[in-house]
């Protein structure tokens, strides 16, 4: 039997954990022979719903569930974590600025930072899902002292999978079929889904499609609109296709990617980077796991001119957004 890891999960008690936990502890996200323990952390008045959940977990006797810690105190969730998925935070209401909400979710990503590089192994990978989830992420890597930026990741996957879906629509072919599609950017409305560089069936999706006026409108808008379609249809926000992505994101990141292809997930920009991007913000771009754990950028994509625009207007929002929030990076 493996040494069991500890995969921390904040927001626990909200609806995006209530798909997650149970995949995690199935052995869905980490593998078939891989015990893990699970870490809820929850602010207190939410306890006693979580409860509810941890019930809901001990009645699955998941054979791979090797403990739960339920609490709504950081250092004790945080405790020796191998991953930490930081997905709860303040949701957005009505009249709020967005300049509101990345100060009010900011000073918990700072305390949440703090208390992870404090408490989690030195070795753990931190991946943010709570919305402004780039910023958010920026905010706890500066605040972990310590720790290795290269460790810190944003979810983009579910845009990906969005993007994927509505490829393999219009060519009439399974998603499946539609590979090498990388989301640019911020995890918002100004996201770059870029089908330029996009497959289908091995084929470039230009080639596929060849109606360039619906990828470069409709396509992009829907993709980057679908968040507030599914709030528009169901009454509330994505959740069990955020924690499918959220799962996959994980499972992409220790696992090895297929020979060509790449994903999407938001990381910290580098000095030189191979597109010119600015430095240090958390950016998503074509990444791609390597055996060792590692991941890297993949390098020499062509960017048309339609492209470079885009990913400017994406990655300008970014360093908006890191204006805003400087007084809680340092
Ligand atoms: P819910 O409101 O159902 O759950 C959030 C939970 O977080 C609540 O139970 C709340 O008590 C808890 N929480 C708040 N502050 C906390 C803190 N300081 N420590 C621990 N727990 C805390 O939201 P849910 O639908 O689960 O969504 C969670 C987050 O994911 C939201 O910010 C949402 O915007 C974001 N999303 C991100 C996506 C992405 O692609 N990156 C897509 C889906 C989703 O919109």
């Amino acid at each position: 039997m493996k040494t069991p890891v500890t995969v921390t999960v904040t927001g626990a008690a909200g609806n995006i954990a209530y798909s997650l936990l149970f995949r995690i502890a199935s052995g869905e996200m980490l593998g078939a022979d891989q015990p893990v323990i699970l870490n809820l952390l929850e602010i207190t008045p939410c306890l006693e719903k979580l409860q509810g959940t941890v019930m809901e977990l001990d009645d699955c006797a998941f054979p791979l569930l090797a403990g739960i810690v339920a609490t709504d105190e950081p250092a004790v969730a945080f405790k020796n974590a191998d991953w930490c998925m930081l997905v709860g935070s303040v949701p957005r209401k009505a009249g709020m600025e967005r300049k509101d909400l990345l100060s009010i979710n900011g000073k918990v990503f700072v305390g949440q930072g703090q208390a992870i590089a404090a408490n989690a192994k030195p070795t753990c990978k931190v991946f943010v899902v709570g919305n402004p989830c780039n910023t958010n992420c920026l905010i706890a890597m500066h605040n972990a002292t310590g720790l290795p930026k290269e460790n810190f990741f944003a979810m983009t996957m579910l845009d990906e999978l969005r993007a994927k879906s509505q490829l393999a629509a219009k060519a009439g072919v399974h998603s499946s079929e539609i590979t090498n599609m990388c989301i640019w950017g911020n995890h918002s409305a100004t996201q770059y889904p870029d089908f330029t560089n996009a497959k289908i069936a091995g084929k470039p999706a230009t080639q596929v499609i060849t109606d360039e006026e619906w990828l470069k409108g409709e396509f992009i808008a829907t993709v980057q609109q679908r968040g507030a379609a599914i709030i528009k249809a169901r009454g509330l926000s994505s959740a069990a296709s955020a924690a499918n992505a959220a799962l996959m994101t994980v499972k992409q990141l220790v696992n090895p990617t297929p020979e060509g292809d790449w994903f999407s997930v938001c990381t910290i920009t580098v000095e030189g980077n191979a597109y010119g991007l600015p430095v240090g913000i958390i950016c998503s771009q074509p990444t791609r796991s390597n055996a060792d754990g590692s991941y890297s950028i993949v390098e020499g994509l062509v960017i048309d001119a339609f492209s470079k625009e885009k990913i400017a207007a994406t990655c300008d929002e970014l360093l908006a957004e890191r204006c805003d929030v400087s007084n809680l990076i340092g």
